[in-house]
């Protein structure tokens, strides 16, 4: 796993790699993926079983923000607001903003909702958010190793989850960038902003949006130099786990986890990680609307799944998670 050379080596592409090297071999048992990522319907599904509220409706903690005006200390999270103007590209306050009352139900604050976008992603999901859906589900979230290996859907080695070419016979294949960013999104790949899922063909495993639209949250702890750790000792890493604590040299003090896939903002004027095998990272308890997540079984959770499926249909139909929103992915190395 990892990234080689972007197809253009232009230095965005370049960028992208360079905590995604050396590539390495890695070992995964075979597991379960969600076919999409969790969307705000089956999010919602959880929250009505469960009551669950998510990091982002929580009023944040006088004792976590030392120092904080008591006015600031208000639940919210944070939301891509373009400017109107091309802005230098160094500073990416010029467009992001926490957003009071931003949250999943509404993905752009009060005044947004989710209606018609049931089949949307949910956003605004803290990493504690996915392992409270995930416990539900009776799943887990993806290892990054794991994350790679089902994007990769049976391909080595090649820059895109879909192959070789970027636009293959001018196809657009993926929710990213296009226009002049942040400021101007064209949408000429059918999309300004997010999309709901699948709108682009499957990988080769028959899983969807691996590529774009939201960044999705993986179990790994973030270093950059991971990879050179897990390539120096020469061996194929079996069911690589992850450092055991987090660091990134930007914002020291912040415990990060792995993301994968990149999002609608991805372009190559300013992070193209679309290529497959490059990696985000996020503050666990930082929510944006352009990240989610998707969940995997491994074979024994799948057998206690359908087990607990077939006993709950003949006792309340009411509570089915999607056993068909599940693709098989065998078992092998990469
Ligand atoms: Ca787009
Ligand atoms: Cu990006």
């Amino acid at each position: 796993m990892g990234a080689n050379d972007p197809p253009d080596m232009d230095d965005v592409g370049m960028k992208a790699t360079r905590d995604a090297r050396p590539t390495h071999r890695v070992y995964v048992d075979g597991f379960f993926m969600d076919k999409t990522d969790v969307t705000n319907a089956q999010f919602a599904n959880f929250v009505s079983a469960t009551q669950y509220v998510t990091v982002a409706e929580r009023k944040p903690r006088a004792e976590d923000f030392p120092g904080a005006p008591p006015e600031n200390l208000v639940p919210g999270s944070v939301v891509f607001s373009p400017p109107q103007h091309p802005v230098p590209l160094n500073d990416h306050f010029q467009w992001w903003s926490y957003v009071p009352e931003a949250n999943w139900r509404h993905p752009l604050g009060p005044g947004s909702d989710l209606k018609g976008k049931e089949d949307y992603p949910v956003v605004h999901i803290a990493y504690e958010d996915t392992q409270a859906y995930a416990k539900w589900a009776g799943k887990r979230l993806p290892t990054e190793a794991e994350w790679e290996f089902a994007a990769r859907g049976g391909l080595a080695g090649k820059p895109f989850v879909w192959g070789e070419q970027f636009r293959p016979d001018g196809k657009w294949m993926a929710n990213t960038y296009q226009g002049h960013f942040p400021d101007h999104d064209t949408g000429d790949d059918g999309y300004a902003g997010i999309s709901a899922v699948s709108q682009y063909p499957p990988n080769g495993y028959g899983l969807y949006d691996m590529a774009g639209n939201v960044w999705q949250w993986t179990s790994d702890w973030y270093r950059p130099d991971y990879y050179q750790q897990l390539a120096s000792a020469h061996l194929t890493a079996h069911n690589p786990q992850g450092p055991d604590t987090s660091f990134d040299p930007d914002e020291p003090g912040q415990p990060k986890k792995v993301h994968r896939g990149g999002s609608f903002l991805c372009t190559d004027q300013y992070c193209s990680r679309y290529i497959v095998g490059t990696r985000g990272k996020g503050e666990v308890s930082t929510g944006t609307n352009h990240l989610g997540f998707r969940c995997v079984m491994t074979r024994e959770q799948w057998q206690q799944k359908t087990a607990t499926k077939i006993l709950s249909e003949r006792n309340t139909p009411t509570r089915v998670h999607d056993p068909a929103a599940t693709s098989l992915l065998e078992q092998s190395v990469h």
